[in-house]
């Protein structure tokens, strides 16, 4: 593991084998399909979403929010894979808490030149839990600016199977995504939200 800002911790490959987090991602995405969502602006986001867990981040003119049920189907969010607590646990247990218990999973599609604007993780109920932050599919180049929004961030290329885990000093901290290194990316988002 190493430090690539204060409270920034990068664990290279730590999700290897990424197979079966990719059947899960499949799996969830059949009951939960991927979509694109809108700001409360009413701009479609260019990275398409779903979730799975005890509730799903949502965004529409209504605001950004954690939604019980999905609003698309109606039907609760799938439940979080054992598979992807396990690896979030003992992600966030490497990078220094012991206690993670993350409610939800945020699962992000990017595909031709879908990216993520520097942006903070903000509509969580509870900051003292880490966020934990993994890539499958195609690499592609993570940007974190930490206190704001502006400057030179630190570039980080992540591939695969890599996964970043901030918090404490940093939970509130600006970063964002380039658009895949060709073909899909996939990023699970695991938060505590409630
Ligand atoms: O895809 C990524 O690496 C970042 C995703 C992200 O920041 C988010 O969903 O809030
Ligand atoms: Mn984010």
């Amino acid at each position: 593991m190493i430090f690539v800002a204060p409270e920034v911790a990068l664990l290279r490959g730590f999700g290897v084998p990424t197979g079966p987090l990719e059947e899960a991602v499949d799996s969830i995405s059949r009951a939960a399909p991927f979509r694109q969502l809108r700001t409360p602006g009413g701009r479609p986001m260019s990275a398409q979403q779903t979730n799975c867990g005890d509730c799903g981040w949502y965004s529409d003119s209504a605001g950004y929010r954690y939604e019980t049920f999905d609003p698309l189907t109606g039907h609760p969010w799938p439940p979080m894979p054992e598979a992807f607590r396990h690896l979030a646990v003992d992600a966030a247990r490497r990078a220094g808490y012991a206690h993670y218990d993350p409610d939800t999973c945020l699962l992000n599609r990017y595909v031709d030149g879908a990216r993520m604007g520097a942006h903070r993780d903000a509509d969580e109920r509870d900051f003292t839990q880490p966020i934990v932050s993994v890539t499958l599919g195609a690499a592609a180049t993570f940007l974190w600016y930490g206190e704001a929004r502006k400057g030179s961030p630190v570039r980080i290329r992540l591939e695969p199977g890599d996964v970043l885990v901030w918090g404490r000093s940093a939970r509130l901290g600006y970063h964002g995504v380039q658009p895949p290194e060709g073909g899909t990316r996939f990023n699970l988002t695991f938060r505590r939200a409630r």
